[in-house]
């Protein structure tokens, strides 16, 4: 598939842009139904299974499995990132979280404060592969908490990360959960603050987290893993800071 969708009609309002950037994220948005979407698990779910040749098993399989590449790429992701972020965008990592029945929370946090890219710039499309509703732990957002660098500290031991936003500096009683449909996605800032509760419920809860910056941003290739890369998904790469590579292509092909 080729990523640029010259010509699209797909885009976003005046009003959504100045919403995203009042309240840091955006959504929901339909990539697909959740009909097309099971057609996808399956291929997603066996993507998972097997090692990537590149990093972990959930990291960056867009390296690596085309029907991951063919998520992050699509336009209605990219076209509405453009509207956001303007006509260059680069893919530098993608992220399934999977949460199983009993998994533990994801701490509040601002994902800038673990990424080697600079200055960190991202927008973030999270892409329901199940379902994501409250009772199996969809992710939570605190909006307009965007607008400032929350300071991080260790994170308790109940956590899935290492490292939380410090509890004093998070008012979470405004928190807005995010259900989407399978298929559906959101779209949010590198500063929102945001937290996903323990799965209590008897059912799996998997996204794919899109990681997309711009040119003028440094990806520390060698802080992620050997090998990495990033992907053009829209128009040109204007300042080469970056090491670039393709698509991945389907088996025979
Ligand atoms: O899916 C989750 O539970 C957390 C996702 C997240 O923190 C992210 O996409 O940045």
């Amino acid at each position: 598939m080729t990523p640029d969708a010259a010509g699209s009609s797909i885009s976003l309002s005046r009003d959504e842009v100045n919403r995203f950037h009042v309240d840091g994220y955006l959504g929901p948005f339909t990539l697909c139904t959740p009909q097309q979407m099971a057609g996808r698990r399956s291929s997603i779910e066996k993507a998972l299974s097997t090692d990537s040749t590149f990093a972990w098993r959930e990291q960056s399989r867009h390296l690596d499995v085309p029907v991951v590449f063919d998520l992050c790429a699509h336009p209605e992701v990219v076209e509405r990132m453009a509207c956001l972020y303007g006509p260059d965008l680069v893919l530098w990592r993608s992220n399934f979280f999977v949460k199983n029945p009993g998994d533990k929370a994801i701490p509040w946090h601002q994902d800038r404060n673990y990424w080697p890219i600079e200055p960190p710039v991202n927008i973030t499309a999270w892409i329901a592969i199940d379902e994501a509703r409250v009772e199996n732990s969809c992710i939570q957002l605190l909006p307009g908490s965007h607008r400032k660098v929350v300071p991080h500290v260790k994170a308790t031991d109940d956590m899935g990360f290492e490292e939380m936003a410090d509890p004093a500096y998070v008012d979470t009683s405004e928190a807005v959960s995010m259900e989407l449909k399978p298929g559906e996605f959101f779209l949010f800032n590198e500063r929102l603050v945001h937290y996903s509760a323990p799965n209590t419920s008897n059912h799996r809860r998997m996204g794919l987290a899109v990681r997309v910056t711009i040119p003028i941003v440094k990806v520390d290739h060698e802080a992620l893993f050997e090998g990495h890369k990033v992907i053009m998904l829209k128009g040109r790469d204007t300042m080469m800071f970056n090491d670039v590579g393709n698509p991945p292509v389907e088996d025979g092909q």
